[in-house]
């Protein structure tokens, strides 16, 4: 419980039940439904992070949930600011991502009476969150905080919106006016019933506002699965012979205890192949980590654990599995454990913890399976040998294979890469290796362009002095490079990375083979280091191989001085990508 004096209105309930919480930042783009919470948390000490889109300041507070293990925090106006966040919410959704979004809306009295921007905003935002909770009292603003907190982070963590009306948000003596005002003062009986009307409204708005707000913090037990399933997966690993791991972001959701999961990982001896949110679990290089050849291994193993990773279409919906396969899914969500393929255990529970727990359990058994996970690391070995001879071929400008190889080398030990993009993002996540638990940042399931500001926001909010990377494709970066206005503003120093291929070029690849018209998929090879110098950042051209080193090392040293930086980098075609779709 956390005593704290009588909020001065409802944005200040608001205010405090964040403080209580320990919130300490929220993103946000204004609007005059939300003000009272903005003013009031910033009193309070919160920091208020002001983007050029309704959909960075979610995207902003997804990264934040998912680098802390805390949500985090948006507010965005009634109408069109939550229309704008809808891609990012649904992003949080299925990324199980859990933040709180804050949603204006038009005055109590006024909604469905054509006031400005008043939709009704439930069946727009509620199928893309846990909870849409509408308030219509004062007194439930503070409780509705507490309830969202909780309800994001419960179950399969996810998004939760609360919409708060602007005459809950001020002060009593101010809404008491300005509902005298609109009720006039004329002596008919309609004025008079109207009086009546919007006087009772007004009591019911502040009923029990009066008394002081406490905030309850909850303390809440993540889902642990069931002691039966550990035994069964732990005696199912130990019989096995090629005993295989693939972890996801799920198993990742409890930030703090990344160290712990690792640790497990490492001792549990298996080869393991991470994806999302758990790459860089093991650290830059681990032996028991493989990259490459995932399928085969998968066709080969004969006890898999899919941990937080569903049988979706990453793992051909299953079939990447061999039927004969001992199949092992420990997941939060049953739906998600069952999906498209029965698995011989389901652990039904946080898919981190069982793996903490697994490693324990298995470590008593003694297995070990040195030439199953030689067999798979010399796979691993030969396919990254490949990937250097793709470096090679060099023509007018820069190879992205080496590219990356280069960014590789440069990047700090304390990096975090967000990924926006598509055929430039797909070959960095073949090259780069992440640093550390949850240095790698990428949309998710949902596949979303448009992510990148509004991560490297949140990541360099989360994690200060780390060096943040947002890894562009060109026609990502249209999204969202307006934010490079909003790292200016706020001195937040990252280095975005825009791989310039002159195109959408992942769409461009297979329509152009299948449809022969490049029709909708062609791009110019933009001044985007320009468009970032007119927000008052650093740009840089990069057209040569040759100047990779010096420019990347450049960008490290203009973000060190606090300087938010954009390489646009001219890139070759290549073939490293031919014959990959995603659909
Ligand atoms: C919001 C959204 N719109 C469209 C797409 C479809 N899409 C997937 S990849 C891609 C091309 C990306 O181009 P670019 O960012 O330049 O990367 P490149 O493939 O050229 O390296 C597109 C349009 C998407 N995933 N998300
Ligand atoms: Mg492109």
């Amino acid at each position: 419980m956390n005593k704290l004096k009588a909020p001065a209105h409802g944005g200040d309930r608001v205010g405090a039940a964040l403080e209580a919480h320990g919130v300490r930042f929220i993103f946000t783009l204004c609007g005059g439904h939300i003000s009272p919470i903005l003013t009031a948390s910033r009193a309070r000490g919160i920091r208020i992070v002001d983007v050029r889109d309704e959909a960075t300041a979610v995207f902003a507070a997804d990264a934040m949930a998912r680098l802390t293990g805390v949500p985090g925090v948006a507010a965005v106006t009634a109408g069109p600011g939550l229309s704008n966040a809808i891609t990012a919410l649904k992003n949080a959704q299925l990324a199980q991502s859990p933040l709180i979004l804050f949603g204006g809306a038009a005055p109590t009295a006024l909604q469905g009476r054509g006031a400005l921007q008043d939709i009704d905003q439930r069946p727009l935002v509620a199928p893309h969150v846990k909870l849409f909770r509408k308030i219509r009292r004062v007194c439930e603003l503070g409780p509705a905080v507490e309830e969202a907190f909780a309800v994001a982070r419960a179950g399969v963590p996810g998004p939760v919106c609360i919409e708060c009306p602007v005459d809950l948000l001020y002060d009593e003596a101010s809404i008491r006016q300005w509902y005298a005002d609109a009720a006039g003062k004329g002596t008919g009986v309609a004025d008079r019933l109207l009086r009546f009307y919007l006087n009772r409204h007004v009591e019911r708005m502040f009923a029990g506002s009066a008394a002081a707000a406490a905030v309850a913090v909850r303390d809440l037990a993540p889902p642990a699965a069931s002691e039966s399933s550990l035994e069964a997966a732990a005696a199912a690993l130990a019989a096995a012979e090629r005993p295989l791991l693939v972890i996801g972001s799920q198993a990742l959701s409890i930030a703090p205890e990344a160290p712990r999961i690792a640790a497990a990982v490492a001792q549990l001896g298996i080869p393991v192949y991470l994806s999302g949110m758990a790459r860089g679990l093991l650290g830059r290089d681990h032996p028991l980590q493989m990259r490459h050849q995932r399928r085969q291994a998968l066709r080969e193993s004969d006890c898999v654990v899919l941990a937080g990773v569903p049988c979706d279409f990453r793992l051909d919906y299953g079939r990447h599995v061999r039927r004969s396969a001992k199949l092992i899914a420990a997941n939060r969500s049953a739906k998600d454990a069952r999906m498209n393929r029965r698995p011989d255990i389901a652990a039904i529970g946080d898919a981190g913890l069982f793996l903490a727990r697994l490693g324990a359990a298995l470590a008593q058994k003694g297995r070990r399976w040195s030439s199953w996970i030689e067999e798979v690391r010399t796979r691993d070995l030969a396919r990254e040998t490949e990937i250097e001879e793709q470096a090679r071929p060099e023509a007018e400008f820069v190879n992205p294979v080496a590219f990356f190889r280069a960014l590789e080398q440069a990047a700090g030990e304390n990096a975090v890469m967000v990924a926006d993009g598509g055929d430039f993002v797909a070959t960095a996540s073949y090259i780069l290796h992440p640093r550390s638990p949850l240095s790698w940042l990428d949309p998710g399931v949902f596949g979303t362009l448009g992510v990148g500001a509004g991560f490297a926001l949140g990541a360099a909010l989360a994690r200060p002095q780390s060096e943040v990377w947002i890894i562009y494709g060109d026609g990502a970066c249209g999204y969202s490079l307006a934010e490079f206005d909003t790292f200016v503003r706020h001195g937040i120093p990252v280095i975005a990375v825009v791989g310039n291929d002159a195109g959408w070029t992942q769409i461009a690849r297979e329509q152009v083979k299948m449809l022969h018209d490049d029709v909708g998929t062609v791009l110019a090879r933009t001044a985007y280091h320009e468009v970032a110098a007119g927000f008052g950042a650093a740009g840089i051209l990069v057209k040569k191989a040759a100047e990779v080193p010096a420019a990347l090392a450049r960008a490290q040293a203009l973000a060190r001085a606090g300087k938010p930086v954009l390489l646009n980098v001219w890139l070759d075609k290549t073939e490293f990508r031919e014959g990959s779709i995603s659909m």
